[in-house]
């Protein structure tokens, strides 16, 4: 095998010899070798996935199933004495995304390759990442993420543009990482950078200076947007990314045979939410620049971009003010006035415009007036898009909208993370389900064999055991292996609703030192990291640890309760918690989830949700029915109603009902306040009384009782067992190669 050759080479050494960081960064040489002699597809036209996160997480392990060797090298390292899993622990985590944006565009490129499609990925090679959370006093602290080592997956090329901004020009080089499809071709995810990136500008924590663009330009993935500088610098990253993305673009359509005019047909470019949406006019303004005319430059770009709204939330969408624009990038603004004139001429809702009032360009109505697709990432969410969020635009444009439900990569969401499953599922229905992951549906011939069932919950048994395991090596955490793990994990956000799981804690706190214990005892588990400025998410994190650290002392209440928050949530820990649920958490309040991607990736290892109908909820419930979810709560109707007759009022909920008020209270009672900081707690509790946007006190009532019935239900192993099956043996509509395939038959239609 190659891997000898390699070690000899680099340090003259056998496989017995070597440390693990050797072995590592012999693989790693290895597989970039050999995901470099794959063919990547030629065809004529080409897909341009633009996005600002790729979470790729680790790639080895990754690497090696996809080039179908992962086996043979595990056997060959254990031969010789060595562990893979420990060799992947030397591999540095690139946390180039927030949570489910990035991490589906990474999903995204695995499928393209797999389905051998000819697409690329377009981005940001940022040298941080996203940041490391530590706790500190039970409060969330940033520290920064390397990523990138003398060695890594990056390959420098030597394909640079110059891009030029209000006053001065940087130099984009492009970075290139090979990403392996499953027994198929390999596409490229295309990494721009600038190389005057100064590291040692960052201060404290995460802090940096935002001033000078050249050195800062690509040190952090989104730096904190709640001053000024911050949002500029996002408006400087985002022009660079694309602008070194249309020029890529337009290289390589030329080099195939285009004469730009016929551009369309030779590059179709997804938009992944609105970070990329300067790529239109900064591609008009290119195609002017080699001659081509403004009426056909903007209707050439017109049909090579499509857009995907990845959120209703208000807040998340961007509007840029025009004088950001103008300093930052000046050169674009001529065709961003043209383009908004053209809607002023032709429409006379104010609401479509794309500069309002006040001077903020509106990014998503650039992409919905001069994209050729508009697609919402579930169908509920796309059900909202059309009936009220973007209602004036759908009825501009029916024919731009379409629902494309997200869906997760199975090689890294079973086949990678976990072994075991995907190991009994391979003995029961053979390995076609690794390439068409509907034959898990045959699965359902074993609902009721014992024998299959037992091994189920076998292998459910095993994979707690590893976290607990993982958990007591890497964070001192003690886990109770037969207790009931009940799972959230996503990004700390109000409307996620983790306040909602906190007050299920504490309620059950209360009734545990008042005599009612549980039959089995529930580990809560959360990871979820806030964004540095989000005041009221960081004291949510803060609650829960305080809990954490009363409950888990309590010798009256731990036996029987735990909660658990572990520390920098990323895309490795949870290739081990999701494995490893029996329960997992999708509560988001109705209407505000637009898919979630977490509750796919639990489903197909066999947990199952308890959650309200909102985002891919939906679909999974009506796949799997309604024995084998737990739903509650109010409906998106009835949420978007509240809303429209601003008539939710929390403190009444709070004063009618003596548990909601009793748990509420308890966020400011002498217990926590011994252990937690007051001007945290009160904030929180204040929130929850006097505002609670996200409604949880709506639904806190009926979350209780369901929870209360799965913990229950659970207690019967058999029929458990059964739930857990069929959920695994439907979840093959969330493989990310339909999704990808509905993408390419419906919007981009590569050959
Ligand atoms: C961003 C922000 C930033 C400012 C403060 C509030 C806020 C709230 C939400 C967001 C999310 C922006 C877009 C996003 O990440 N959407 C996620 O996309 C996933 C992939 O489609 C999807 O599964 C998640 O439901 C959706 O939240």
């Amino acid at each position: 095998m190659e891997l000898a050759a390699i070690l000899r080479e680099r340090c003259d050494k056998s496989i017995k010899e070597c440390t693990n960081e050797e072995l590592y960064y012999a693989l790693l040489e290895m597989t970039k070798k050999m995901a470099g002699q794959k063919e990547s597809n030629a065809g004529k036209r080409k897909l341009y996935y633009i996005s600002a996160e790729f979470l790729i997480g680790k790639l080895l392990s990754n690497n090696l199933i996809n080039l179908g060797i992962y086996d043979e090298v595990k056997q060959l390292l254990e031969e010789n004495g060595k562990s893979l899993n420990e060799i992947e622990n030397m591999e540095p985590e690139p946390s180039l995304g927030n949570g489910g944006l990035g991490r589906l565009a990474a999903c995204f490129l695995d499928s393209i390759a797999t389905l051998g499609l000819n697409g690329d990925g377009i981005g940001l090679n940022y040298h941080y990442g996203l940041f490391r959370q530590v706790f500190e006093n039970h409060l969330q602290q940033e520290t920064p993420n390397p990523w990138m080592e003398k060695e890594s997956w990056l390959t420098r090329t030597d394909t640079v543009y110059p891009v030029s901004f209000g006053g001065f020009t940087l130099n984009s080089r492009m970075y290139d990482i090979d990403v392996t499809g499953y027994g198929n071709r390999t596409t490229k995810l295309h990494l721009f950078d600038v190389e005057t990136v100064d590291e040692g500008l960052v201060r404290d924590g995460i802090d940096f200076d935002k001033e000078d663009i050249a050195k800062n330009l690509t040190l952090f993935l989104y730096p904190d947007d709640s001053d000024d500088e911050g949002r500029l610098l996002r408006v400087y990253q985002q022009y660079f990314m694309v602008s070194s993305g249309a020029r890529l673009i337009l290289d390589e359509a030329a080099a195939r045979g285009s004469n730009l005019h016929d551009l369309y047909r030779y590059a179709t470019i997804q938009i992944n939410d609105t970070h990329p949406t300067m790529i239109i006019p900064e591609l008009i303004r290119l195609l002017m620049e080699r001659g081509i005319l403004m009426d056909e430059a903007i209707d050439i770009v017109s049909k090579t971009c499509a857009y995907t709204n990845h959120t209703i939330l208000a807040e998340a969408l961007e509007k840029w003010p025009v004088h950001y624009l103008e300093k930052a990038v000046p050169q674009l603004m001529p065709v961003i006035y043209e383009l908004n004139n053209r809607v002023i001429k032709k429409y006379r809702d104010e609401s479509v415009y794309i500069i309002d009032n006040d001077k903020r360009v509106h990014m998503a109505h650039i992409d919905i007036h001069y994209g050729y697709s508009v697609n919402g990432v579930a169908y509920l969410h796309t059900e909202i898009l059309k009936d009220s969020e973007l209602n004036n635009f759908y009825n501009i444009y029916p024919e731009k909208f379409n629902n494309k439900t997200n869906g997760i990569t199975f090689r890294r969401w079973l086949l990678h993370c976990n072994h075991r499953l995907s190991t009994l599922i391979e003995e029961l229905i053979g390995p076609g389900y690794k390439k068409d992951a509907m034959e898990l549906l045959k699965l359902g011939d074993y609902v009721n064999d014992e024998a299959v069932l037992e091994r189920i919950l076998e292998v459910k048994t095993a994979c707690k055991t590893e976290l607990a395991d993982y958990l007591k090596n890497t964070q001192g955490i003690e886990l109770d292996t037969d207790s009931i793990f009940d799972i959230q994990i996503k990004r700390l956000h109000e409307y996620k609703r983790q306040q909602m799981n906190a007050l299920y804690v504490i309620s059950k706190y209360f009734e545990i030192k008042e005599g009612k214990k549980p039959t089995t005892p529930i580990t809560v588990l959360f990871g979820a990291k806030a964004a540095p400025a989000y005041i009221i998410a960081k004291d949510i994190i803060h609650l829960i640890l305080c809990l954490q650290q009363l409950i888990n002392h309590d010798p009256e209440v731990s036996p029987y309760l735990k909660v658990v928050m572990v520390e920098n949530y990323n895309v490795t820990l949870a290739e081990k918690l999701i494995p490893a649920a029996d329960i997992h958490e999708q509560i988001s309040l109705a209407s505000k989830e637009a898919s979630g991607t977490s509750n796919m990736k639990f489903m197909l290892n066999g947990a199952v949700a308890l959650g309200t109908m909102d985002g891919a909820n939906v679909e999974i419930a009506e796949l799997v029915g309604e024995d084998n979810i737990y739903i509650f709560g109010e409906s998106s109707d009835e949420v978007i109603r509240h809303y429209e007759k601003a008539d939710y009022v929390s403190r009444e909920f709070y004063e009618k009902d003596s548990e909601i008020k009793r748990a509420v209270d308890f966020i400011v009672s002498d217990s926590l306040l011994a252990i937690g900081k007051k001007e945290n707690l009160e904030r929180l509790y204040n929130e929850l009384l006097n505002k609670d946007w996200f409604m949880t006190l709506l639904d806190f009532k009926a979350y209780k009782a369901e929870k209360e019935k799965a913990l229950k239900e659970y207690e019967d192993r058999r029929a458990w067992a059964k739930k857990m099956l069929i959920n695994i043996s439907k979840a093959g509509f969330f493989s990310s190669d339909r999704t990808i395939a509905q993408y390419n038959k419906e919007v981009w239609k590569l050959d």
